[in-house]
């Protein structure tokens, strides 16, 4: 991973409307602009998505209105009520669908809303039941069943990626585990989807955020894992080191310490990829990789699922 040295791209200041924090966006590349939807807190503790846009996905200018707010009526304003958080995209044909977390008194659950020139959203189902966060989907069919990549609680095991299948995006089961923290590693407490999949000739490659427990707190690092291409409920390979961990100075410290979290990367026709993250859940960060060296690093030196 090469950092940016423009980084932060994006920072509270960038904003036309108070917020507090710019962080862990979903990004996607059009036929005219780079977007990243990000997640911005508000002086209530609670979470709104805002809408970047760029030529060159370095260099974003932020939309004079939020993209999303917490809905007030109809079916999913019971679920809104405590915010919105963590937005992924997906492009799926002429389409652009958004996985986010939604809170309330309920717990968090994973709504879907797609548009198709993020100008107008629609919001279109609430996807999982409470105890669900990080779902991302693949743009491509698996046996004309969509899937998604999630991360269910649970009490018992450490929080897993696990995967589901969907013939509508509505409607999802079939679901069984994939990856799990491995002990004593980076990524021993929790791991959870990061970006939206990428397909490659090796595999689909997913970045994942995992976390390890220190006596100075948590500290939250990405890693990369490769996916079959036709069946992505079979892992063929998880590289062993991170390939990011919080070093810059605005990724140690801010409203939450030592924190790397992605929500999404775009690959570029050059065999580079974008990576966006937040950096201390404060600011939005971005740095390039070679597709080809995340590949080898699961194919290389893999850890066990
Ligand atoms: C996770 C989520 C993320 C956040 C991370 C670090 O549980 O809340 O949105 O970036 O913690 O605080």
């Amino acid at each position: 991973m090469r950092r940016y040295d423009g980084n932060p791209i994006l920072s509270k200041e960038d904003v036309p409307y108070a917020v507090e924090t710019v962080h862990n966006a979903g990004a996607i590349k059009t036929q005219t602009d780079y977007i990243l939807v990000f997640r911005s807190h508000l002086r209530n503790g609670r979470s709104i998505l805002g809408l970047a846009r760029s030529e060159d996905g370095f260099r974003f200018s932020v939309d004079p209105q939020p993209f999303m707010v917490p809905s007030t009526q109809g079916s999913f304003a019971e679920y809104e009520e405590y915010g919105i958080e963590d937005p992924r995209i997906c492009r799926i044909g002429d389409e652009f669908f958004i996985t986010y977390s939604v809170y309330s008194r309920h717990g968090v659950r994973i709504g879907l809303a797609k548009t198709c020139d993020f100008k107008s959203v629609e919001r279109v189902a609430l996807i999982t039941q409470a105890d669900y966060r990080n779902v991302v989907l693949f743009p491509k069919k698996f046996g004309g069943r969509f899937a998604r990549l999630d991360r269910p609680h649970t009490e018992i095991a450490p929080w897993s990626i696990w995967i589901s299948y969907s013939p509508d995006l509505i409607h999802w089961g079939d679901s069984r585990v994939v990856m799990k923290p491995a002990p004593y590693h980076w990524d021993e407490v929790k791991i959870g989807p990061g970006a939206t999949p990428i397909e490659t000739e090796k595999g689909w490659l997913s970045i994942y955020h995992g976390v390890f427990r220190t006596m100075d707190g948590a500290i939250y690092r990405l890693g990369c894992v490769l996916h079959d291409n036709h069946y992505p409920e079979k892992v063929i390979g998880i590289a062993d080191d991170w390939i990011l961990q919080p070093e810059d100075p605005w990724e140690v410290t801010g409203y939450v310490h030592n924190v790397v979290f992605t929500c999404g990367a775009i690959p570029e026709n050059d065999g580079t990829v974008k990576i966006y993250w937040g950096g201390a859940d404060t600011v939005m960060c971005v740095g390039t990789a070679e597709i080809e060296t995340l590949c080898a690093l699961c194919l290389n030196s893999s850890r066990a699922p």
